[in-house]
């Protein structure tokens, strides 16, 4: 028996775990006490790893599409595939080839670092990824308010969990979902209370986490951006701003006050569903708080309003005084190299946005991204230029909107090419299938969650068993896949990693404010070391990093090898005030009216009179992972989970009892699902998890099958995107429920 420490691949988390391997078998997974962010802490879905690791469903083996049948083939087979399908239609220029790229490559940092160069090397344009229907508001708010380059700038600012006196969480449940910077929840939302605090939740459904929490505002799908525009409205009107140290950093008050002047708390309480006398209480407690932290998640973001609920979110932290403070909302320093800690301190781009253009609705690119929204739509489009489309750790037929266009564009496109360790309702429809070891066989280190978490610390653990023979890494499946790509031919892929590593490193070097100036590109390379795979990526990221040792300059700073030698990972402290140093707008200054968002408020402006009976939400529940963790069967156990969420009143309105069978039809679809009668949603909402419909021929997913559920996304698609972010309006969808076998209202 042996015992290892690794990190849990499987949410923004990242939980420190310990396995115990027996004869190469996982035999148990538990939480690893002395990992500094979370100490020990474990959900149900970490304990999942070792039901994935066996899964007798998941593929050990690429697998091709003969005569119309997914065989198995080997590794060369499936290479050499690629080589002569892929291969040709490379040539045909940028838009031939299109990307989803999914949710768990996020943990993938060879992916993140290797992955993003090749990428940008090669003048991807058709890149589609999970940022698009997940928190591309943040980033787009982020990029607006205090500057980015790219997708993985990450300037964005942490809710003080930890030391706040005032939590306010719109749209997140971290009770179930863990959601970013909040592990451990329950402990930590208690300890607020316990040290005075209060917590107040913006959610249309009264969640576990409204339930602990001392104040739930129900407010109506996609009404948040007139209610924090009417928070900002009092806090100007009654005199509660209070800049403090910020002044200084910040341009646009002015702007800001006259674009939330028409949103009183009277003109927004029909659209928000929130009285007016309980708005300016909220304002004036945020205003009045010694700390307040304020902190959106999937609820602000993947509806119509997502980049305007972010910048909102931000802007009352920074009129309150409670960005870049302590107990308010920080900007994390995390230990490798990213955009805000790279170049010149308060010296910036413009925010990078429609350089280019979908050919059908015309969505602007935003840092170098397409909407997934739109790719059913750029495929299926006359004389589409995408000829073929690789997937890579992604399940869009589940989880993009209109599901079943997407999935009409996965039969459509000329090649599909998935790398994915399993056949679900996405790779299904696949030409070819790479697919990756089990995540026990990967080292891990954070890239994205160190970003992202609301206390720095850093870890890099080994694998936890070596790689299967035979087997390739996600690393070596994309170097083939850029191989092929790039046109090497039959060239050794190792060269092909040297390449993307060699314009990485100049990348750093030669970028203006460079730590690294005073240096060499050859020398740093070659101090980098001549082992091939991501390892001297990230070695690079994390000796230019804030911490690093700046190849020789910081003696006694951070290298990999260092970080090799605290497996539990190092502790950084807390979250610190960092502005104005790590800003990259143009100003040099917080941006609190940038114009984009300014214009948008007009959207919010138009819709105040908007009242639709009902409308449709997603929730996330505890043993789910978007679509993924449904075929282990220590999670499958117990009664339904699918369900949708209907107040009594609506319930009896429509002559729909508990347990019932109903059908739900929105513009794009129709589903059916079990009906289950609940106070807990608002009146004229009904809530459905996503990530369900595990149906259809051609699935080899033995226990999900079993329990399909409903799939959301078959009717979601109508609401379009928040046009500045590209990002899916999944809540708020109009909706009609019905008795099943009822008729469909005309
Ligand atoms: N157990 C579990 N954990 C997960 C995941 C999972 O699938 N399962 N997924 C992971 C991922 S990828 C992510 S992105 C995070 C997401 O984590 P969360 O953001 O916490 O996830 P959700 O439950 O989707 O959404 C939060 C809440 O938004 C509410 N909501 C819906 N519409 C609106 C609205 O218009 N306004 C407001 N204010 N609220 C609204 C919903 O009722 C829900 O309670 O969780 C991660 N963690
Ligand atoms: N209606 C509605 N839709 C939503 C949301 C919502 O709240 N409501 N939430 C959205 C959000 S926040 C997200 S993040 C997306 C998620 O969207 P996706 O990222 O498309 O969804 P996942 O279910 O996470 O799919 C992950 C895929 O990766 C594969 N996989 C697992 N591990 C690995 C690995 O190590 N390597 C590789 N190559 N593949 C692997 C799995 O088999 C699966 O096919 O869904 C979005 N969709
Ligand atoms: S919260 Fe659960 S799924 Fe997320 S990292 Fe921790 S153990 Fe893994
Ligand atoms: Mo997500």
């Amino acid at each position: 028996m042996s015992e290892h420490l690794t990190t849990c691949p499987i949410c923004e988390v990242a939980c420190g775990l310990k396995i115990k391997i027996e004869d190469g078998n996982v035999v148990s997974v538990r939480g690893d006490t002395e990992h500094p962010p979370t100490r020990g802490y474990i959900c149900p879905k970490g304990t999942a790893l070792q039901g994935l690791h066996h899964d007798p469903d998941r593929l050990r083996a690429p697998l091709v599409r003969r005569d119309g049948e997914l065989v198995e083939t080997t590794w060369d087979g499936a290479f050499r595939f690629l080589r002569e399908r892929l291969g040709p239609i490379a040539e045909g220029g940028p838009d031939a080839v299109a990307w989803h790229l999914g949710t768990p490559l996020a943990h993938d940092y060879g992916s993140f670092v290797y992955g993003k160069t090749a990428l940008r090397l090669s003048g991807a344009r058709q890149v589609y990824t999970a940022a698009t229907v997940d928190h591309m508001p943040m980033m787009t708010a982020a990029g607006l308010m205090f500057g980015a380059r790219d997708t993985a700038s990450w300037s964005m600012a942490a809710p003080d969990v930890d030391r706040c006196d005032l939590l306010v969480l719109i749209g997140v449940n971290p009770l179930v979902s863990n959601a970013t910077g909040i592990s451990a929840p329950r402990g930590r939302l208690k300890a607020i209370r316990e040290r005075g605090g209060r917590i107040i939740v913006i959610d249309p459904v009264r969640t576990a986490t409204a339930e602990l929490a001392d104040q739930h505002l129900a407010v109506r799908p996609g009404g948040d951006a007139a209610l924090l525009a009417a928070v900002v409205n009092v806090i100007f009107a009654e005199g509660l701003d209070r800049l403090n140290r910020l002044e200084q950093h910040v341009a646009g008050v002015d702007a800001l006050r006259t674009a939330v002047s028409p949103f009183t708390p009277e003109a927004v309480a029909g659209r928000c569903g929130i009285e007016p006398p309980v708005i300016r209480e909220l304002a004036r407690e945020i205003a009045a708080a010694p700390s307040a932290a304020i902190y959106g998640r999937c609820g602000a973001m993947v509806q119509q309003f997502g980049s305007l609920n972010i910048w909102l979110m931000w802007v009352i932290a920074a009129v309150t005084g409670n960005l870049d403070r302590p107990g308010g909302v920080l900007f994390p320093l995390a230990a490798a190299a990213t955009h805000n800690t790279r170049g010149d301190a308060a010296h910036g781009y413009p925010f990078p946005t429609g350089r280019w253009h979908t050919r059908v609705g015309g969505h602007p690119e935003v840092l170098g991204e397409l909407p997934l929204a739109a790719l059913a739509d750029e495929i299926l489009a006359d004389q589409s230029p995408i000829r073929a489309l690789i997937t890579i750790a992604s399940n869009g037929a589940r989880t993009a909107p209109d599901s079943a266009r997407f999935e009409d564009a996965l039969r459509r496109v000329e090649l599909l090419i998935s790398v994915d360790p399993y056949i679900n309702e996405t790779t299904r429809h696949a030409d070819i299938i790479l697919p990756p070891p089990s995540p026990l066989h990967r080292d891990y280190y954070d890239l994205f969650y160190e970003q992202l978490i609301s206390h720095n610390h850093t870890r890099y653990t080994e694998p936890v068993l070596p790689l299967p023979d035979g087997a390739y890494t996600e690393h070596q499946i994309l170097m083939e896949l850029v191989g092929v790509l790039g046109g090497f031919g039959d060239m050794d892929r190792g060269v092909v990693d040297d390449i993307i590593l060699s314009a990485l490193v100049h990348d750093v070097v030669e970028e203006p404010g460079s730590v690294l100036a005073h240096l060499d590109p050859q020398d740093v390379l070659a101090a980098l070391g001549s082992e091939r795979g991501p390892q001297r990526g990230l070695d690079l990221l994390l000796r230019a990093g804030p911490y690093g040792d700046h190849f020789g300059a910081r003696p006694g700073g951070l290298t990999l090898a260092d970080l090799k030698r605290h497996p539990h990972g190092i502790d950084l402290g807390p979250l610190q005030p960092r502005l104005p140093d790590n800003l990259r707008t143009p100003s040099g200054r917080v941006e609190l009216a940038p114009d984009p968002l300014v214009a948008d408020l007009a959207r919010v402006r138009d819709g105040l009179g908007d009242d639709h009976e009902l409308v449709i939400i997603s929730r996330r529940q505890t043993r789910s992972m978007n679509t993924m963790l449904h075929n282990i069967p220590a999670l499958m156990r117990g009664k339904e989970r699918c369900t949708l969420l209907l107040h009594p009143d609506d319930a009896a309105a429509r002559g729909l009892v508990d347990g019932a069978r109903c059908e739900i039809s929105s513009a794009t679809g129709t589903i059916e699902a079990t009906v289950e009668v609940s106070d807990a949603v608002r009146r004229g909402v009904v809530s459905l998890p996503h990530g369900w419909g595990h149906d259809g021929p051609g699935l080899r997913l033995r226990v999900a099958e079993k329990h399909p559920g409903a799939n959301l996304n078959a009717i979601t698609g109508p609401l379009g995107v928040d046009p500045l972010s590209g990002t899916a309006a999944f809540n708020g969808v109009q909706v009609d429920v019905r008795p099943l076998g009822a008729t469909a209202p005309a």
